[in-house]
């Protein structure tokens, strides 16, 4: 039996209208979600038991251990499994506006105000080559929260960072409404972010 399912969404695919089209959701999800989703299972099929049966953020942060042979699908899958569960949570119907609370007091600390802050995740986002996604993330080592791009579907966790706010540009995530227009999509987005999800994940790294 598979070990990973495809999750279900918190809300409906035309909830996040009119900022993301029910009809991206609804590809997005059961189309290239799936795809990661069955690509891990696949992924998984040739690792030993104890890799099998490793927690998914901690195989991602061990790739080291995994047989080279399959680890770039490992980390592709992986990650693409891993990062648009995050992504699907880290957004919201009425999302957006501002963060209070700790993970505010942690952008001011990094970035020096969330306006800084949203305008760097907006611009190097924006300019990330070919696909990739833009991360607000938790550095264990310095105990601060920092903004990184990653490539294609490779997880912050692979740096030993934890993922609290992830942003996909890959076109699959924007191109039906928003066309090229990858600025406008970026727009939109901070219209639907989750804070409170970002609160709770930020929370549970510094635990
Ligand atoms: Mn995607």
């Amino acid at each position: 039996m598979a070990k990973y399912e495809l999750p279900k969404l918190p809300y409906a695919y035309n909830a996040l209208e009119p900022h993301i089209d029910a009809q991206t959701m609804e590809i997005h999800h059961t189309k290239h979600h799936q795809a990661y989703t069955n690509g891990l299972n696949t992924a998984l099929e040739s690792l030993s038991a104890e890799l099998q049966n490793m927690e998914l953020i901690k195989l991602l942060s061990s790739l080291d251990k995994v047989p080279e042979n399959v680890r770039g699908a490992v980390n592709f899958h992986g990650g693409g499994y891993d990062n648009h569960t995050l992504f699907w949570n880290n957004m919201k119907p009425n999302g957006g506006g501002e963060p209070g609370g700790s993970v505010a007091d942690a952008i001011n600390s990094s970035f020096g105000g969330f306006a800084n802050f949203k305008e760097k995740f907006t611009k190097d986002t924006g300019a990330i080559q070919g696909s990739g996604w833009g991360w607000l993330v938790y550095n264990p080592q310095s105990k601060k929260v920092e903004f990184i791009t990653m490539p294609n579907q490779t997880s912050p966790r692979t740096k030993g960072l934890i993922p609290l706010l992830g942003l996909d540009v890959w076109e699959h995530a924007y191109y039906l409404k928003y066309q090229n227009r990858r600025p406008d999509y970026i727009a939109a987005w901070w219209n639907v972010v989750n804070w409170d999800e970002v609160d709770k994940r930020l929370s549970k790294a510094k635990a």
